[in-house]
């Protein structure tokens, strides 16, 4: 098999990719190791910065998200009991997010992709990249189903690594430097079909910890709480969850709760992690293969759109004009946006969540912080601008 651009993973990153270069009059082929139900059923992210909706309209892939997304104006931060409302558009010159799940936005990619696009091939494991400082890379991969085991080469001008935190292409990156931070907690996130209790996201501080109120529809809640790194879901029934989540989300006026049917849940472990550089010779690192993010800044899914929009950019640039400039530019670029994200997810988590063996003063020092923002505008520009999402590119 040949291609022009080999990707490897059908993850946001991987097909906004293959979208983008199919755009570009670009051909690629996209090797994912999963079935097609599995990538359309993991739950995660769940919102999208300005920036990321803009792309993908203008990618052609918006139509859903347009009618069926909830455009979200601001969030609340409660803490002491207090709810705080942070309202974007009047702190960033008009911005606002998405609530559109990721799993419908692979949704609509896999269905572009299919009608369209390049090959996508499901159940496809990719082994091992080769020849990444060649000009000929090889993707050595292995197909499940039908063929189960049979083992074949994909030969490409340039291999793109979207296979996220665990897949095999950044071990091709020799002489590279990682920088991370793990977190003594993880979030244990449920599906509940209940209408949200509040019409924007929730983030709460609360002495027994963290808790996030999200959505996915107007009938389908999104909820998260703060545990120690190493719980089991299981040991959490559906009413110990909702007493803990009533808990730390009160408040001094009248407030509520509404419970509903549990239908997921699953414990997510907290990290920070950047490798450098993203690329090594013919071979491009995108998305969480190169960087992961605590999920408190809601950045995860949006940096791994800013990766792939940059790097659409540097291959059709490279295609137009024969110069290699901005594929040189490639790692640089994107890590400039990756660390700011980095530095607001932890900034958002530090600020949020309570650290086992935290003093007292920490504690204080944690709601100086809050109070600042409620009350400063300066310092709530600052996490609106960041919020609502870096510039790309
Ligand atoms: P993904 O989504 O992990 O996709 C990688 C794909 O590669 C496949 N793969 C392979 N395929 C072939 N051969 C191999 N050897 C392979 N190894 C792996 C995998 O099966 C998979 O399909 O990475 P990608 O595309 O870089 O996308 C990154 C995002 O998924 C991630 O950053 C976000 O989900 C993070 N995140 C959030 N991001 C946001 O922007 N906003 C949010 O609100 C948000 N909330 C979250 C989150 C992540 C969470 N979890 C579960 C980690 C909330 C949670 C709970
Ligand atoms: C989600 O809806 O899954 C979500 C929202 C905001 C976050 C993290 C996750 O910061």
């Amino acid at each position: 098999m040949r291609t022009t651009v080999g990707i490897i993973g059908a993850g946001p990153a991987g097909l906004l990719l293959a979208r983008l270069l199919h755009n570009a009059g670009i051909d690629s082929v996209v090797l994912e190791s999963r079935d097609r139900a599995y990538v359309e059923r993991r739950q995660r992210a769940g919102i999208l910065e300005q920036g990321t909706v803009d792309v993908l309209r203008e990618a052609g892939a918006g139509e859903r998200m347009d009618r069926e997304g909830l455009r979200h104006d601001g969030i609340e931060l409660r803490f002491a009991r207090r709810r705080h409302r942070v309202d974007f558009p009047a702190l960033t010159g008009g911005r606002s997010v998405m609530v559109y799940a990721q799993t419908e936005v692979c949704k609509d990619l896999i269905a572009l992709q299919l009608k369209e696009g390049g090959p996508l091939l499901f159940e496809t494991e990719a082994l091992a990249v080769e020849g990444a400082e060649t000009d000929r890379p090889r993707v050595r991969f292995r197909r499940g189903g039908a063929e189960e085991g049979a083992e074949d080469v994909l030969e490409c001008d340039y291999v793109v690594g979207c296979d996220g935190f665990w897949g095999v292409a950044r071990s091709a990156v020799p002489d590279g430097r990682t920088f991370e931070r793990t977190y003594p907690f993880g979030w244990l996130g449920i599906l509940a079909d209940v209408a949200p209790s509040h019409d924007e996201l929730v983030y709460a501080r609360h002495d027994r910890g963290f808790a996030l109120l999200s959505m996915r529809s107007p009938s389908v809640s999104r909820l998260y709480l703060q545990v120690p790194a190493d719980t089991d879901a299981d040991s959490w029934s559906d009413e110990q969850i909702w007493d803990e989540l009533e808990r730390r989300f009160e408040t001094d006026d009248d407030w509520t709760l509404r419970r509903g049917p549990i239908t997921q849940k699953s414990v997510t472990p907290m990290r920070s992690y950047v490798h450098e550089p993203m690329r090594h010779g013919r071979l491009f690192l995108a998305g969480d293969a190169a960087h992961i993010v605590p999920p408190t800044g809601a950045k995860g899914l949006n940096l791994a759109v800013g990766d792939v929009v940059t790097l659409a950019r540097a291959l059709a640039h490279r295609t137009a004009t024969g110069s290699d400039d901005l594929l040189d530019a490639y790692s640089a670029t994107c890590l400039r946006r990756v660390w700011q994200a980095e530095r607001f997810s932890y900034d958002m988590t530090t600020l949020l969540h309570s650290a086992p063996g935290a003093t007292p003063f920490e504690d204080r020092l944690q709601l100086a912080r809050l109070d600042r923002i409620a009350s400063s505008r300066a310092a709530e520009t600052d996490l609106a601008e960041a919020y609502t999402g870096f510039p790309i590119g």
